[in-house]
């Protein structure tokens, strides 16, 4: 399908992988790209150092376009934002954040600029600051989520700017993704399914629990900090959502036992202490498999039901 999100990429499929913060590294993302998607490498909290060896490393393995996520509460986001400028990553997804102050010198250097918006108003600043495209993401996402779904969030977003968008939350097969192109998005992003891709580096009880997870297994921890996320619901999340709702753990406690969890569920598997961050469509997801069939079968489905 040729949309204005593979003219703008490059890629042949309008499928771009999430920027998933210790997830995304240059195995994924290389294998998305590979497969005709559009790979992407978080920059998370990473020091710089480690996001510009990604990057290099990504190159070696593929000739294709992929993109680098920066998210805006990294306090190395200033020198992240510039490694891409230095690197000449062909585009850019932003999280967590308005990456207004960013715009005018990514674009300077022919770097495309997709911001993720939780809102129509973000959407608009974003296309008057000069973004090529947009990802709406609805509260079906996993990580740091904003409050609409993706069903109501897409065609508003829509119909309030003239550049291409790309829906996000909630997307795993061909029906999300032709359920977003009838919304009116041009392209898809996708987290959840490439946790339980072959290539996806990480612990292997992390994809055991995005395989058993059902549709009620995912639960929204940290309203109270002003930073929500999307996780697993495991005896660590459950305690943590308890700990919000009857005020037994303060938001400072809450940061505390927060800290580092990404790293310790991605790279330990501590099911005791780590966040599992992810979507609310992990439920649907049964099976490992390579990242090419993974984007073909999505496009394929989409194709399919968008002809009938
Ligand atoms: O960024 C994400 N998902 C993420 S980032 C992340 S790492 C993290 N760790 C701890 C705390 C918070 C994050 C894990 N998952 N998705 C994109 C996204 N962006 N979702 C929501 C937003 C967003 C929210 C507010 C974007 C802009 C925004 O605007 C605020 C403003 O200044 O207008």
């Amino acid at each position: 399908m040729k949309t204005r999100i593979t003219e703008l990429l490059g890629c042949k499929y309008p499928i771009i992988q999430g920027g998933m913060a210790w997830v995304a590294e240059h195995t994924l993302a290389s294998s998305v790209s590979e497969a005709g998607g559009a790979g992407i490498i978080a920059g998370g909290n990473a020091p710089i150092d480690y996001l510009r060896e990604q990057i290099r490393l990504c190159k070696e393995k593929t000739s294709n376009p992929f993109g680098v996520n920066i998210m805006l509460m990294s306090p190395n986001a200033d020198d992240l934002a510039q490694i891409v400028i230095d690197e000449k990553v062909q585009f850019v997804t932003t999280g967590a954040g308005n990456p207004g102050k960013y715009i005018e010198a990514w674009k300077n250097a022919g770097v495309k600029v997709i911001p993720v918006v939780p809102s129509v108003a973000l959407a608009k600043r974003m296309e008057r600051a000069g973004a090529d495209a947009v990802i709406a993401e609805g509260t079906e996402s996993g990580g740091h989520i904003g409050e609409n779904t993706t069903m109501c969030l897409v065609p508003q977003v829509v119909d309030a700017v003239e550049i291409p968008v790309i829906a996000a939350g909630g997307i795993a097969d061909g029906r999300g993704m032709a359920a977003s192109f009838m919304l009116g998005a041009e392209g898809v992003q996708i987290g959840t399914r490439f946790l339980a891709s072959e290539e996806c580096q990480i612990h292997p009880v992390f994809k055991d629990l995005v395989l058993k997870a059902k549709d009620t297994d995912s639960v929204v921890t940290g309203r109270y900090t002003g930073h929500p996320c999307r996780n697993v619901k495991t005896k660590f999340a459950k305690q943590l959502a308890k700990g919000e709702t009857d005020g037994t753990l303060s938001p400072e406690e809450f940061e505390k036992l927060t800290v580092g969890a990404l790293r310790r569920a991605v790279v330990d598997g501590d099911i005791e202490s780590g966040s599992f961050l992810c979507g609310a469509i992990a439920g649907m997801i049964n099976d490992i498999k390579p990242c090419a069939e993974i984007v073909r079968e999505i496009n394929d489905g989409a194709e399919k039901l968008l002809k009938l």
